[in-house]
């Protein structure tokens, strides 16, 4: 019985020393010590032994018992040691190292300029109004003075879906629905896409934005529409901003004008940048021609009012310093990063 005691010890030791996990202590546990154990079971046999080798014996069973449990504990600990040694490695971090960049993107140049424009205008009390940019030939001429007969609604220069139906070549198609709609005093402004059968090169685009006004009104005058234009030239680029108009034919407004910039970069007196004018052509305005406030229901007797366009792109490059179109649409962020 004690070579039995001692064999159990030394075949327990050396199990110990190969277990690597908890799931193998725990098995050597129940197999030595459990109920059913090698150690329970040979203490069963001790009913067997004289009065003298009894006492001995269960003292050499206790012993070896105490002892595979000491160095079961002891195992125990150093594999629990072991795993969370191993966990920290795993889970270990440097936090030394860079972040991730987060990069974070801006309004495209178009609409940060559009931005602006809609809040000079939201400040000056007029309206933001958006319409169709597929349009009829009557919204699109016929309301605007551009009979059948009119150059503007050549081929050459508008896409015709069908015999009445195009892609609008300016906003506005916007402007008159407006003034169909709604009785004066209007005041509104419809920036939006427009189309033209052009080729694309440095300044021009089949696809560009305008961002028209448009103020009807009891007494309106061309004193107001130069004292708004000024009003936006000067919160666009500054008060130092000058414009100048110069008399110009539109079908839908008369008079009609076209309004210059005066060059930022010798104040007018001509030089590279202006190609020696002096000035920069901005944009197109006048008063609503008589025949197209009647078309719309609003009587000239009574009411009068100015129109203006401006095409987006051309103020942004102004504002920017953008000198080919084409950038505007590449979605090069080599270039769209600089703004
Ligand atoms: C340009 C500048 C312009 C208008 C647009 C307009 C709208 C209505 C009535 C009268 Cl509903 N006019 N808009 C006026 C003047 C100029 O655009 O350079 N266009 C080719």
């Amino acid at each position: 019985m004690k070579e039995q005691l001692e064999r159990i010890l030394e075949a327990a030791t050396k199990q110990l020393k190969a277990a690597s996990d908890p799931e193998k202590l725990e098995e050597m546990r129940v197999q030595y010590l459990g109920k059913k154990g090698e150690i329970t079971s040979i203490l069963k046999q001790m009913g067997g032994l004289s009065p003298e080798e009894r006492p001995k014996m269960g003292q050499l069973a206790n012993s070896i018992r105490e002892q595979i449990e000491t160095e079961l504990k002891a195992k125990s600990d150093q594999i629990k040691k072991e795993l969370a040694a191993k966990k920290l490695e795993a889970e270990r971090i440097d936090v030394t190292l860079p972040g991730k960049e987060i990069t974070i993107g801006r309004p495209h140049p178009l609409n940060a300029v559009l931005d602006e424009v809609e809040e000079i205008f939201l400040g000056m009390g007029f309206d933001i109004v958006d319409g169709p940019e597929v349009e009829t030939d009557h919204y699109c001429f016929e309301a605007l003075n551009m009979p059948r007969s009119h150059p503007a609604r050549d081929t050459q220069d508008t896409f015709y879906i069908n015999e009445n139906v195009v892609l609008r070549t300016q906003t506005s198609s916007v402007q008159i629905r407006t003034m169909e709609e709604r009785n004066p005093p209007i005041r509104i402004i419809s920036p939006g896409r427009v189309y033209r059968s052009d080729a694309v090169d440095a300044t021009h685009s089949p696809l560009f934005h305008q961002i028209e006004g448009l103020v009807i009104d009891k007494g309106i005058t061309f004193g107001d529409l130069c004292g708004t234009l000024d009003m936006l030239m000067k919160k666009l680029y500054g008060k130092d901003a000058q414009i100048r108009l110069r008399p110009h034919h539109f079908p839908y407004t008369e008079p009609s004008a076209e309004v210059d910039l005066m060059c930022f970069n010798c104040g007018g007196k001509g030089c590279s940048m202006c190609k020696n004018e002096g000035y920069v052509e901005l944009l197109g305005a006048g008063m609503v021609h008589p025949k197209v406030l009647e078309g719309c229901g609003i009587d000239p007797e009574v009411y009068s009012g100015f129109a203006f366009g401006i095409g987006l792109e051309r103020i942004t490059m102004g504002r920017f310093g953008i000198n080919d179109m084409r950038l505007l649409y590449e979605n090069d962020m080599r270039f769209l990063g600089q703004f």
